[in-house]
């Protein structure tokens, strides 16, 4: 089902300070940021320098709003891992194999996530304690 470790996801209040720490602390750059207003977040994916096209990134996920998951996730936990994110070659024939198993997915159709990827989330009290999202990236992306 699952072709890679797309990502790992950390809550954030702020975006830029988090940069920074990832960047002076273990050297990671950013390949790629974007908002996502309906997810609610301003984000960055960073990785290690010469990472090979494709490689797990790091993802780091701040709130655009005070209403927002994150927004949610940070004051309730403080700021940490909020995600793993599996790569699929098929979004909807993941969504539909986890159900036949029992999962519950967030979503009834995939919704935008980075770098127009389709994605949906497994329910974390459905996977060991763990939101899992599901990442198809775009037809011309990784
Ligand atoms: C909540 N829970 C979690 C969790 N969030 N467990 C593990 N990891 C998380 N991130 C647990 C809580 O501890 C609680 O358990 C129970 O689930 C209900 O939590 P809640 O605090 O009442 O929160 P809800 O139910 O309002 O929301 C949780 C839910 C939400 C997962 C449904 O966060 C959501 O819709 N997430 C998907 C969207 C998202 O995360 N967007 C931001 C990233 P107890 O035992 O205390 O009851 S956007 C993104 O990722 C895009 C851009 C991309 O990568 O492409």
């Amino acid at each position: 089902l699952v072709t890679a470790i797309d990502h790992v996801g950390i809550a954030v209040p702020d975006l830029d300070e988090a940069i920074a720490f990832q960047r002076d602390t273990f050297g990671l750059e950013v390949a790629h940021s974007e908002e996502n207003e309906e997810q609610g977040v301003r984000e960055a994916m960073l990785r290690a320098p010469g990472d090979v096209t494709g490689a797990t990134q790091i993802q780091l996920l701040a709130p655009l709003r005070e209403d927002s998951t994150i927004a949610k996730f940070l004051d309730k936990n403080g700021p940490g891992l909020q995600q793993l994110a599996y790569r699929v070659t098929d979004v909807e024939a993941a969504m539909a194999a986890l159900k036949a198993k029992g999962l519950r997915l967030l979503y009834d159709a995939p919704r935008r996530g980075t770098a127009d990827s389709r994605i949906n989330f497994v329910h974390p009290k459905d996977a060991g304690g763990v939101l899992v999202e599901l990442v198809e990236p775009a037809a011309t992306g990784r």
